[in-house]
């Protein structure tokens, strides 16, 4: 695994190259869901895939932007599961993006499967956190020369002072509504970028509070990806000593998707707000 680990290190400082230098135009092409692909998700897959194929340990790797999974070294362990550039709508405008990973063992895509987790973020510094189960995350920065440095382990407290709420607010339910007004009432401020792995990780780093995405009348299960985004952030907040769970109140990494690309509703947070969450949703 921890191979793995360190050809991360190696993908975030190229896919940082490549945002820092590259177009950030939109390509003529579309993913696997219909969403139009940039350059830069396409460029960022392109490094991903060719440093992953190197990687014995790595039998077989499923990307956001691509529709199949994709057999690299017959006699790998793992299938990793990668989301190459999470946020393509807020590149443009120079806000944080960041890479999701999830290292799942070969034939058990499931919350249950899922080994490792780790996601890069790409902001006015180059960042990496990387979770095992049972084990604080460790949180790396990059500094002189890309190197990277390791900082203290993420821990969340037990109750933390943001609120980051995605969807459509014309579509939440009421239900929502009154958990999302229930924390601003309380004092929560609202930290929302629209880009998953700055907004959890900003969550993570501070301590506390609750990102949610919940599903929606537009968008009933959800936005966010089971094995590309919702699993991996499950392990990682877990690991943090917070909580990950579904609208019914399932952890996360009880999940099974039964496909590839499968979204679920999910709600991320330290103790406190989980316990909110459940008690105003009445699970
Ligand atoms: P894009 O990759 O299309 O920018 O979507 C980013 C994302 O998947 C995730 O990073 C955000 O948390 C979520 O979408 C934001 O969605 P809303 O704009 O619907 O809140």
């Amino acid at each position: 695994m921890l191979t793995i680990f360190e050809r991360l290190k190696q993908i975030a400082r190229e896919i940082d190259k490549a945002i820092k230098n590259e177009d950030l135009g939109y390509s003529s092409k579309q993913n696997a869901t219909g969403d139009e692909q940039l350059k830069l998700d396409i460029a960022s897959d392109f490094i991903i895939e060719h440093i992953l194929r190197d990687v014995a340990l790595v039998k077989s790797i499923i990307s956001e932007e691509k529709e199949d999974i994709m057999e690299v070294n017959p006699d790998g362990k793992y299938t990793i599961c990668y989301d190459p550039l999470d946020g393509s709508s807020i590149v443009d405008v120079n806000l944080s993006v960041g890479s999701i990973f999830g290292i799942y063992e070969t034939g058990n895509l499931s919350g249950d499967g899922l080994r490792a987790a780790a996601y890069v973020v790409y902001g006015p510094r180059l960042e990496l956190v990387i979770a095992v189960r049972g084990k604080h995350p460790r949180h790396y920065r990059s500094g002189a020369r890309g190197l990277f440095s390791s900082r203290a382990p993420i821990v969340l407290k037990e109750k933390g002072k943001l609120n980051a709420p995605g969807g459509t607010q014309q579509y939440w339910s009421p239900t929502h509504r009154s958990l999302v007004e229930s924390l601003f009432s309380e004092g929560y401020r609202l930290r929302y970028s629209g880009g998953m792995v700055p907004d959890l990780h900003q969550i993570l780093l501070k301590g506390g509070g609750l990102f949610s995405y919940p599903g929606t009348q537009d968008r009933p299960y959800g936005k966010l990806r089971m094995l590309f985004e919702a699993l991996p952030f499950a392990l990682i907040f877990e690991a943090a000593g917070g909580q990950a769970l579904d609208e019914e109140g399932n952890r996360l990494l009880d999940l099974c998707p039964t496909k590839i690309h499968e979204t679920t509703p999910c709600f991320f947070g330290s103790n406190y707000e989980i316990e909110r969450f459940k008690k105003v949703y009445g699970l």
